[in-house]
């Protein structure tokens, strides 16, 4: 399907300023061009607007929430005109509380043209707490909960429908760290949790063969990439990296099993942090991956 990627430059959800320079950065990286010269019809339509990071503390557990609502209504409307003209939404964040209003868009859409939806979370956060129990008050920690009915009242209503998600839609991979409180709410509600022991134990190909079971010919597959799921020795430009992440080979899998469904129906690449990177080569990682999701592979297979 043609392609549509918008840039959301913002870090009005995270703990650390830089990530509002991702969509420039995957630009310099050649992502429009890429997937150009891989035969995808793909425009880039530029950038949303906002407002800008006032860096304010918390406030009652959240940090910039007018902020981060009104960056989400942003996403929620152009992610939507992208979907009503028959395109595939690419987000390039910006962070990872952006994700509510594609998520949110996806799933309206889905719910208006009987298409069940499925969304793989490729992250090493669950992205699972609440106002009551983030450390940090960092949105960009919240937006599953959010996606799932708990949350902010114009966060948890973004999509009209609540909650936009139910944790059966979800599949999170590549997880390896959850706050305290975190662990209890994600297992009292059911995710569907990938973490690297889990890949550690049986291999990234059998855990893709878990994660994608049961879609058919009406799943549409949200990718909600955060770049911090990658090992931060190959990908250091992210503001809350990780130890002990998905190597190169396991990325290009995960993306290229994805790729072999044929469901991939819109795409976040969230987290990429140009201040934090070394030359840039975070944002060409994700470009790298991005091309095998959309299905470059070494060989013809069959
Ligand atoms: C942490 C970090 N769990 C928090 N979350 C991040 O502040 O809620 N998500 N970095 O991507
Ligand atoms: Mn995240
Ligand atoms: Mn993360
Ligand atoms: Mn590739």
């Amino acid at each position: 399907p043609p392609v549509s990627i918008f840039g959301v430059p913002t870090d009005v959800g995270a703990g650390a300023r830089g990530a509002s320079m991702g969509p420039e950065a995957l630009r310099v990286a050649r992502l429009a061009e890429a997937l150009a010269a891989r035969g995808v019809d793909v425009r880039d339509t530029g950038d949303v607007a906002g407002p800008k990071n006032p860096w304010l503390p918390p406030r009652d557990g959240y940090r910039h929430l007018d902020e981060v609502v009104a960056w989400n209504r942003a996403v929620f409307d152009a992610s939507s005109a992208i979907l009503a003209e028959g395109r595939m939404p690419l987000m390039l964040g910006g962070d990872h509380c952006l994700a509510v209003g594609s998520v949110a868009a996806v799933a309206d859409h889905c719910r208006r043209n009987g298409k069940s939806l499925r969304v793989l979370w490729l992250d090493a956060h669950t992205d699972f707490n609440t106002s009551a129990i983030t450390p940090s008050g960092n949105i960009h920690g919240m937006p599953v909960a959010c996606l799932c009915g708990i949350g902010p009242e114009p966060l948890v209503r973004m999509g009209g429908h609540v909650p936009a998600l139910v944790p059966d839609q979800v599949r999170q991979i590549g997880i390896r760290s959850v706050d305290q409180d975190e662990k209890r709410l994600v297992k009292e509600h059911g995710l569907d949790i990938y973490d690297m022991r889990y890949i550690d134990e049986v291999g990234m190909r059998q855990t893709m063969q878990q994660v994608l079971m049961g879609l058919d010919e009406s799943t549409h597959l949200h990718v909600s990439f955060d770049v911090d799921i990658l090992d931060p020795s190959i990908a250091p430009g992210t503001g809350t990296p990780i130890p002990g992440g998905v190597n190169y080979r396991e990325a290009q899998l995960i993306m290229e099993m994805i790729a072999d469904t044929g469901f991939l129906g819109s795409l976040d690449v969230v987290e990429v942090n140009p201040a934090l990177d070394d030359r840039n080569s975070t944002a060409e990682l994700a470009v790298d991956l991005v091309e095998s999701l959309f299905g470059k592979s070494t060989l013809m297979r069959d």
